[in-house]
């Protein structure tokens, strides 16, 4: 059917179109012919963002994973479904068929059961890049428990406050897991977060590495054995189109996180859909999205959307940096991936390696190129462009959120014209707006403001859980009967979008508005410098003014550049204007990152205005000891 997969451009705009005029039947449409019901929907969509409630396919009922593995089974039941590239390239990668994951699926679904996990119970998967994390994702989705996957990385504290926040009954964990050339002894931090998780009943614990862990009576249970004494059937629990299908937990750069409440039906068709022409998916394709699980991105974009689809998904347990900065490349040739999927900061980590790493293999087998997670630079882009797609494979910057459940503007492979460090068009059933601050619709083009969308979508997260005011509040009161996305963006005089970044990382100086981004581009141009972080800090005459944190690509003894600081002003004032110039210049050796690779402007902004008396949790982050430093050398 046409509707499901565009070809060109006329078709994006004839099928955007429609999907605006008549989203209840657009979306009827695609839902009707592509997934499998247990009983089809009474009312496609009713919606009230005042309240905000949004309901899609009510009274459908459905299960996700006979979406994701048993349809498949009489077509592709000898395809692979996950294919497993562990941490140590020694190791052989896995190939896990439809057959083998329906049937290791149902085996951890029944385990769950024989555990008094039930529909609506919330479970807690604490797991490294493993397939038993794609599995018990699915298992719990096949018998209606709701997943709430907590990133592996995170400490014990962070877990413990997400377990509590959803009453997780239940902690799927690993006795540890590898990171390049280390190992995480990930059981010992379950440990110490279920200290403070008293509705924790059970822990299951996979085998990974190996080491001796303490397993607690009555609490813990090895998962291979009671794997192999569970039944490989397992009646797949029917649930209502709107059960909650999992919570994920976004990254609280302010505030306690928020358990985003995903629901079943929407999500599956938008996350579905969008991956077929986001990714232009064919049956024969070898997809590779390097996220992990424990991000919207894997969620949506390494389990159910590829698995909805039949497709063969890379799960990647390792590192870009190990045992070498030529590990991505090594695998993209080793499995012949058609679609790379990847993060700015992953690129930009690889490009500072150079182009050595790459030119040792062979990537002809890429035709599509994709970023996520945060603006791409045009240095990045062009980079990417240039070494990996070999300006063959066109890149889709996918902008969208934990929140809104899958990607919303992107371009479409070899339908939409890319344009570097543009997200491009909305997607199909995406209705954008930018706002500006009194709350009026700024209208036409090249004009910029903040980024709203008026109607809802299929995966738009339903809740917060546990606090619907808070989602109320925080998403839908800023704009009348709009969603916020926080973001700022502009539109260019063809309608193309470009994400500014968070809405909180524009700084006004002197009255003039400026986007970190574009000034943090304009610095990274620079030969010597890796990346940059902007953020505002009090001034008396400007009302704020600028701070940059620059690390630079060989870092050396001295902190003191005085032509360099001048140099990259005067890039800024190339670019920008003499009012985007920075005040005061810090070399640093790092920056200070989220486990997503995010920058951490609330700890740069603070040291900046010389408030570091409450740095706040600084436990999550992937480098927290480059702040002790920042704070020594802040100017
Ligand atoms: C999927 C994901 C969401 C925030 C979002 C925005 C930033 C994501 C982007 C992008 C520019 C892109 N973001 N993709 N900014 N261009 N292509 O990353 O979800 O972790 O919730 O982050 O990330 O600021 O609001 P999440």
């Amino acid at each position: 059917m046409s509707n499901y997969h565009i070809k060109h451009l006329e078709e994006y705009y004839q099928v955007y179109r429609k999907s605006i005029r008549e989203p209840e039947n657009f979306w009827e449409e695609v839902a009707e012919e592509h997934f499998m019901w247990r009983k089809k929907w009474d009312k496609v969509l009713s919606w009230d963002f005042s309240k905000p409630e949004v309901k899609w396919f009510e009274g459908a009922q459905l299960n996700i994973t006979e979406n994701c593995i048993d349809r498949h089974l009489t077509t592709r039941g000898d395809k692979t479904a996950i294919l497993f590239e562990p941490n140590s390239p020694d190791e052989p990668a896995e190939h896990i068929t439809y057959n083998q994951l329906y049937k290791r699926v149902n085996k951890f679904a029944n385990v769950l059961k024989a555990q008094g996990i039930k529909k609506g119970d919330r479970v807690c998967i604490y797991l490294p890049m493993i397939p038993e994390l794609a599995v018990s994702v699915l298992a719990c989705a096949r018998i209606g428990a709701i997943h709430s996957v907590v990133f592996a990385g995170f400490s014990s504290t962070a877990l413990a406050t997400r377990i509590n926040d959803s009453d997780c009954k239940m902690v799927i964990t690993s006795d540890g897991s590898y990171r390049g050339a280390k190992s995480i002894d990930l059981k010992g931090i379950v440990d110490d977060a279920l200290e403070d998780c008293p509705g924790v009943k059970s822990v299951l614990v996979a085998k990974r590495i190996h080491s001796e862990i303490s397993m607690t009576e009555g609490r813990d249970f090895w998962l291979q054995p009671l794997l192999d004494e569970a039944s490989d059937e397992c009646q797949a629990e029917i649930m209502d189109a709107e059960d909650p299908l999992f919570i994920l937990y976004t990254s609280g750069s302010t505030g306690k996180p928020k358990g985003m409440v995903h629901t079943t039906a929407g999500y599956m068709v938008y996350t579905a859909y969008t991956f077929k022409n986001v990714f232009q998916y064919r049956e024969e394709d070898i997809y590779w999205c390097t996220a992990d699980v424990g991000w919207i991105t894997g969620h949506s974009y390494i389990v159910y959307g590829p698995l909805a689809n039949g497709a063969t998904s890379v799960m990647f347990e390792g590192v870009p940096s190990y045992p070498d900065f030529g590990r991505f490349w090594e695998i993209v040739e080793k499995h012949k991936v058609t679609q790379f999927y990847t993060a700015p900061t992953a690129i930009r980590a690889l490009a500072k390696e150079g182009v050595g790493h790459l030119e040792k293999f062979d990537l002809s087998s890429v035709k599509v190129l994709g970023t996520v997670g945060e603006p791409i630079n045009e240095e990045a882009w062009h980079w990417y462009d240039d070494n990996v797609g070999k300006k063959k494979a066109p890149i889709v910057d996918t902008w969208w959120q934990t929140e809104t459940g899958g990607i919303m503007i992107t371009p479409i492979p070899f339908v939409t014209p890319t344009k570097p460090t543009y997200a491009t068009l909305p997607f199909i059933g995406i209705q954008p707006a930018l706002m500006d601050e009194n709350g009026q619709e700024i209208k036409g083009n090249q004009v910029d403001g903040r980024l709203c969308i008026k109607f809802p979508w299929p995966s738009m997260a339903r809740t917060i859980w546990g606090n619907h005011q808070r989602y109320k509040e925080t998403y839908f009161s800023a704009y009348d009967n709009k969603y916020f996305t926080g973001d700022g963006a502009l539109r260019d005089e063809v309608g193309y979008y470009r994400i500014t970044g968070r809405v909180d990382d524009v700084i006004i100086v002197s009255g003039h508005n400026l986007g970190t981004a574009p000034i943090e581009d304009a610095i990274n141009e620079h030969p010597a410098v890796s990346e940059s972080a902007i953020v505002g800090f009090p001034h008396d005459i400007k009302g704020n003014a600028l701070y940059g944190y620059v690390t630079l690509k060989e870092f050396g003894e001295t902190r003191d550049h005085t032509n360099l600081r001048n140099e990259i002003n005067q890039l800024i004032t190339e670019q920008i204007g003499p009012i985007a110039k920075l005040d005061k210049i810090q070399f640093t050796a790092g920056l200070p990152k989220t486990r997503s690779g995010k920058i951490m402007r609330r700890i740069l902004r603070k040291i900046a205005s010389k408030d570091t008396s409450n740095l706040g949790d600084t436990s999550t982050l992937l480098n927290p000891e480059v702040v002790q430093d920042i704070i020594d050398n802040a100017l």
